[in-house]
């Protein structure tokens, strides 16, 4: 797939960038895994044009708007949030009848038929802007100042899992070079820059310093060895002070070259994270993955591994992987899994018995709602015992303020056996032992109604 950019019409000069009302809870607005980065680059590339640029959160009333635009170009995230993207459309399209529309992000290059069709726009960019992507994001357009910034230190992947839709988004695995080029704030095009050798870094200064890499496979980079090294320099001399990776880092690669873990730690890259993505014969080589990242100096409930469920693998073999990581003593990331045509997703945590017309559910490996919420719940809770190194969860000690005294007596009794004991002399019934398999309660009753639900429609 070549993907061409979409330019302003001749003429243009006011644009109005719209990040769609999705939902995000408030306070996690400027948050690192919600920055609607597209859109900042775009900004950027449009008022070195000498264009007027507004970019707002939502469908604003135009009280409140105080712009009008010739053209309004607004950003997607998962396919499944576009009723967000629809409404955005719509309403601007009502506000500015002869506007220009665009839409562009992940759902418009995933699906852009159904974004076309539904958004009514006039054009729609699939995938990365190339001309966009030579501007460092213009931050200064969120509310308020944060202290990281989001860095592609590549694009796609070197891999095709199954259920991932990388492949379609950033067809071609393109590494950089130099992460400096990346991280120097230039008020407009990016520095140019093959190493930072180039530059000299006394007269460098850098205003966000913690780093957030969107790259779905850092690692598969053939110069992470040197930007791992530029990394390491940089904060050194203090230039930057941590790095995270949203994406995990390919375990396999890990165990190729097991010495980039060390330079990871130097790096200053934090809570790390890998994938199980396969069955549970793959254990061997998780543990592995884990040995060499605790090598490095990394604890073992930093560590993080993400696991697809909803998916081809069965409860039950889910259940034994999350066990293995109890016995770890590392975290889990779970990963509900959404084909790539479910455009709608209303998964709701609270209300239990919920059927594949709500959200996607992958019955045909088994799942259903209750096994999805109790994964999800077995997860939460295993996690919350990873951290603070308990054998046995207690709903009762998750209050604001547990019986302090209680909570001692369980913490300190020596066996599990003893401290269940404590437990249920105090009245106390909800708990649960992590490192055994939990099915829904009265699950055989409830898989029954539900199939029978399932079948009805
Ligand atoms: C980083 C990342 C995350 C981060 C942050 C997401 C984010 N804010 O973008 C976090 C950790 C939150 C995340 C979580 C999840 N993710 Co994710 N994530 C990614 C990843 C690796 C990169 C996304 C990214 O780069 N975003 C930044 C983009 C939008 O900015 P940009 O690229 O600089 O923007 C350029 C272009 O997009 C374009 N552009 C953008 N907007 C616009 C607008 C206009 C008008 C124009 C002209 C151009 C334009 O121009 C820009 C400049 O070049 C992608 C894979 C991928 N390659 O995309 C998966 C991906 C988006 N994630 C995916 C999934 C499934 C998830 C999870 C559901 C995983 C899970 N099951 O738990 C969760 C969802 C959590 C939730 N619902 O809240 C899927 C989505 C599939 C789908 N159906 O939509 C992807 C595609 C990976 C995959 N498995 O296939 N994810
Ligand atoms: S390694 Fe990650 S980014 Fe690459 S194809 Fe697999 S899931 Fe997608």
């Amino acid at each position: 797939m070549v993907n061409s950019d979409v330019m302003p019409l001749p003429g243009s000069r006011r644009f109005l960038l719209v990040n769609p009302e999705f939902p995000i809870p408030y306070k996690s607005r400027n948050h690192k895994d919600y920055l609607p980065v597209g859109l900042l680059k775009i900004s950027r590339w449009l008022e070195h044009e000498g264009c007027e640029v507004k970019l707002v959160y939502g469908n604003l009333p135009l009280d409140e708007l105080c712009f009008r635009p010739d053209e309004v170009w607004i950003t997607s995230l998962f396919t499944y949030w576009s009723d967000y993207v629809v409404r955005s459309a719509e309403h601007y399209r009502r506000l500015f009848s002869r506007a220009r529309i665009v839409v562009g992000g992940i759902y418009a290059t995933l699906k852009p038929e159904d974004c076309k069709r539904r958004t009514h726009c006039d054009a729609i960019q699939r995938g990365v802007h190339s001309i966009a992507e030579q501007f460092y994001p213009d931050y200064d357009k969120l509310n308020g100042e944060i202290d990281f910034q989001v860095v592609h230190a590549s694009r796609g992947c070197i891999r095709r899992c199954k259920f991932c839709y990388t492949h379609i988004i950033e067809p071609e695995y393109v590494p950089k070079r130099c992460i400096l080029s990346e991280i120097v704030d230039t008020g407009g095009r990016k520095l140019s820059c093959a190493s930072p050798d180039d530059v000299d870094l006394t007269r460098v200064s850098i205003t966000r310093k913690g780093l957030v890499f969107y790259d779905n496979n850092l690692l598969a980079n053939e110069h992470i060895e040197e930007l791992l090294a530029e990394l390491i320099q940089l904060r050194k001399k203090r230039l930057i002070s941590w790095c995270e990776s949203q994406s995990g880092f390919d375990g396999r690669l890990l165990e190729k070259k097991p010495d980039l873990a060390e330079m990871l730690k130097k790096a200053g890259f934090r809570v790390p994270r890998i994938a199980w993505d396969w069955g549970f014969s793959y254990k061997k080589h998780i543990e592995k993955q884990i040995e060499i990242l605790e090598a490095a100096g990394y604890k073992r409930k930093e560590i993080f591994v993400f696991m697809i469920y909803n998916w081809d693998i069965p409860f039950l073999e889910m259940e034994d992987k999350r066990i293995a990581c109890f016995e770890w003593g590392v975290q889990i990331s779970d990963c509900r899994y959404r084909p790539i045509d479910q455009l709608y997703d209303n998964y709701d945590p609270h209300r239990w018995g919920q059927i594949g017309t709500d959200y996607y559910i992958h019955y045909e490996s088994g799942w259903d709602d209750y096994l999805v919420k109790q994964f999800r719940k077995n997860v939460r809770e295993q996690n919350i015992c990873v951290r603070h190194g308990y054998p046995i969860y207690v709903k009762a000690f998750e209050r604001k303020k547990p019986p302090r005294e209680l909570v001692r007596r369980v913490k300190d009794a020596p066996t599990l056996r003893e401290k269940i004991q404590i437990l249920e002399s105090a009245g106390i019934r909800e708990y649960w032992v992590p490192s055994t398999r939990r099915l829904p309660r009265d699950y055989h009753h409830l898989a029954k109604a539900s199939q029978a639900v399932v079948l009805d429609f």
